[in-house]
């Protein structure tokens, strides 16, 4: 295993809290501020997710974020991209189940670049974790706006995949300040949010917020 590859499945294995810097929801000039308050609070994983963009438009965006990483613990994934991802040195990839196998995509990435996968259920998770997935995607647990077409997958397929799956896995969709305790509840270690983190008044601590208590449940996984 490369060095690379090895140092960002350390930070992945640590990863707590994941969130996605998604254009239905952050302006384009706003990026690169509201992906720094996201660090300065403690986000473990950032996703850009600009659905609708050509991948030169993604490229461009992603080479304009890359910046903000450096020297952080943070990591940086490209959402459905992974000519973008390559070419602006993200630390790897996230792609949905329409996107093809893993194998394939890393193909596509630089050697030591993570592959990322959503699931809807238990055996797509197993599948993503047969295909070489670094992590996956669990969810949407609950029904939410930033993907409006999904039906949610609910709190009792947390626990069904963890019997299942061993890589890292985080549970997307609708979570919240106000529902967080009953998905950490329900089994799950690690989480994503996007319109919670990216509606707040505070950005930065919004996240610590949310990081303090899904990393205090880390602790004791
Ligand atoms: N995949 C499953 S649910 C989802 C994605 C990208 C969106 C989650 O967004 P939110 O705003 O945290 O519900
Ligand atoms: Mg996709």
């Amino acid at each position: 295993m490369s060095d690379l590859l090895l140092q960002r499945r350390i930070l992945l294995q640590k990863a707590r809290l994941y969130g996605i810097l998604d254009l239905g929801y952050v302006a384009e000039k706003r990026l690169v501020p509201v992906g720094q308050a996201m660090i300065a609070g403690g986000v473990d994983i950032i996703q850009l997710r600009a659905k609708g963009r050509s991948g030169a438009e993604v490229l461009a965006l992603a080479r304009l974020l890359q910046p903000i990483f450096r020297g952080t613990e943070t990591l940086f994934i490209v959402n459905d991209h992974p000519d973008a991802a390559r070419e602006a040195d993200a630390d790897g990839v996230h792609i949905g189940q329409e996107d093809g196998l893993v194998p394939d995509i890393r193909k596509l990435l630089a050697p030591g670049q993570l592959v990322g996968k959503s699931s809807h259920s238990v055996e797509q998770a197993v599948a993503a974790a047969g295909e070489g997935a670094d992590y996956i995607g669990v969810g949407p647990i609950y029904a939410t706006p930033t993907k409006p077409d999904y039906v949610p997958v609910g709190l009792g397929l947390i626990g069904k995949v963890a019997a299942q799956v061993t890589i890292p896995r985080f549970c997307i969709g609708g979570i919240k300040r106000e529902n967080l305790e009953e998905v950490l509840a329900a089994g799950a270690d690690r989480v994503v949010v996007v319109s919670g983190i990216l509606q707040a008044p505070d950005v930065t601590a919004y996240c610590r917020e949310l990081k303090s208590r899904v990393g205090v449940k880390g602790l004791l996984a």
